[in-house]
């Protein structure tokens, strides 16, 4: 098999990729280890940037987006049971659309199969070879069948744990990581929200997170020990923890249910870098994480794609390998930004087992000048809705 651009992982990145490239007469071929349904099963993020918004509707994959998305013009931070909203609208200009990320991934497999774009799913032993030269190519089984796709470049978008940036010879590569002391619980429940906005919640006793995908169906996350096992948590544990620390008014109206979903994500902050070795690029979380605190995990993979796929239109289009060799450090920019901005998020809202009382002083202090000043505001606004591109 031969294609332009092989492209590993069929995740929102990968996805974004194959359907940015097609658009420009770009041929690819994505390679995915697991199954379709099993990849649209997971329950990920729910948030999405102005500007990734825009991107999807540049990739034709926008329409069902803006006919079910929610706009959300503002999000309500609660420290110990004081509420306030942060008015995004007012204060940058731009809102961000509620739109779970398992419906991006339905949206974008959808548009892959009337383009019909090859992908293949269930692949398993997938492995990257000859990067280095001029002549990559992708190995993969398939019912017990090993096929070998030749391509010019390629793409690996397979997450974390994924195959692409393990491939890169250790010296080529330097990892920068923070492991937070904890996870999130999450828990999907048909009920309405709890409130119209997104509420993030510091607790004494952890952070707190009310978002949703719908208005009849509620996303509800609580900090735990990254020791814990959601199995350890029945529905009422949960509902009876995530009341304790909201607002009285929140934890009244909070409408719960039987969970139809509930896992635990560990958080951590990873980048690497550089983010291109010869003719492979790693693009989204293959390269980097962020904690979920700010809402950049799939928004990241969103600017990453753009950027590589504008690089590699430029490279077949003008001959030129200018982006191909910009990419790395330009998307590297805006990467440490974001993952600046999630930390900083994170450090705010959760409890640190060695905060001792001078740091939950500090994240009091912090909360205090961001809803008492316009610029302390701004920042926050202009950060979760997205730095420009
Ligand atoms: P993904 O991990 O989504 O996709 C990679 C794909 O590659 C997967 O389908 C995988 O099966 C495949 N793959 C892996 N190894 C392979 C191999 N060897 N061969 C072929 N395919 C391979 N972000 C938020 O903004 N908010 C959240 O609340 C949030 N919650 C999260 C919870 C969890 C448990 C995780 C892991 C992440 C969460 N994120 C969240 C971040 C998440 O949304 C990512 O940023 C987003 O999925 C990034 O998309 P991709 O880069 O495509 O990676
Ligand atoms: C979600 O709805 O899953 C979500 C929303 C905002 C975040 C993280 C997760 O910051």
């Amino acid at each position: 098999m031969r294609t332009q651009v092989a492209i590993v992982g069929a995740g929102p990145a990968g996805l974004l990729l194959g359907r940015l490239l097609e658009r420009h007469g770009i041929d690819t071929v994505i390679v995915e280890q697991r199954s379709r349904d099993y990849v649209l099963g997971r329950i990920r993020a729910g948030v999405l940037e102005y500007a990734t918004a825009s991107l999807l509707d540049d990739a034709g994959v926008g329409a069902r987006m803006r006919a079910e998305g929610l706009v959300h013009h503002g999000l309500e931070l609660c420290f110990d049971g004081d509420r306030h909203r942060i008015d995004l609208q007012a204060l940058v200009g731009r809102h961000v659309i509620v739109y779970g990320q398992t419906e991006v991934t339905a949206d974008l497999m959808q548009a892959r199969d009337v383009s019909g774009g090859r992908i293949v799913y269930e692949a398993e032993d997938v492995t990257p070879l000859e990067f280095a030269g001029s002549q990559p190519h992708v190995r993969y089984t398939k019912d017990g069948i090993t096929h070998e796709i030749a391509c010019d470049f390629i793409a690996g978008c397979d997450g974390f744990h994924g195959v692409c940036r393990q491939s890169i010879p250790e010296g080529a590569i330097t990892n920068f990581e923070r492991v937070y002391p904890f996870g999130w619980l999450g828990v999907l429940v048909d009920q309405p929200p709890v409130a119209p906005e997104l509420i993030y919640a510091h607790h004494a006793r952890g952070f707190a997170l009310c978002s949703m995908r719908s208005l009849s169906r509620s996303r509800y996350y609580v900090q735990v020990a990254s020791d814990e096992r959601a199995e350890a948590w029945s529905d009422d544990r949960f509902w009876d923890e995530l009341r304790s620390r909201l607002d009285p008014e929140s934890a009244e109206s909070l409408r719960t249910g039987v969970s139809i979903e509930k896992s635990i994500a560990p958080l951590r902050s990873f980048v690497a870098e550089p983010m291109r070795f010869g003719r492979l690029f790693l693009a989204g979380d293959a390269a980097h994480i962020v904690p979920p605190t700010g809402a950049k995990g799939l928004n990241l993979a969103a600017s990453d794609v753009r950027c590589l796929a504008e690089a590699l239109v430029e490279f077949y289009d003008e001959k030129s390998p200018a982006g191909i060799d910009g990419y790395s450090a330009r998307v590297l920019r805006r990467i440490w930004k974001a993952e600046r901005f999630s930390w900083w998020m994170t450090s705010l809202l959760h409890t640190f087992p060695d905060a001792g009382d001078f740091g939950r002083r500090m994240q009091r202090a912090e909360f205090d000048y961001l809803t008492g000043s316009r610029a302390g505001a701004e920042s926050l606004a202009e950060n979760y809705t997205g730095l420009p591109l």
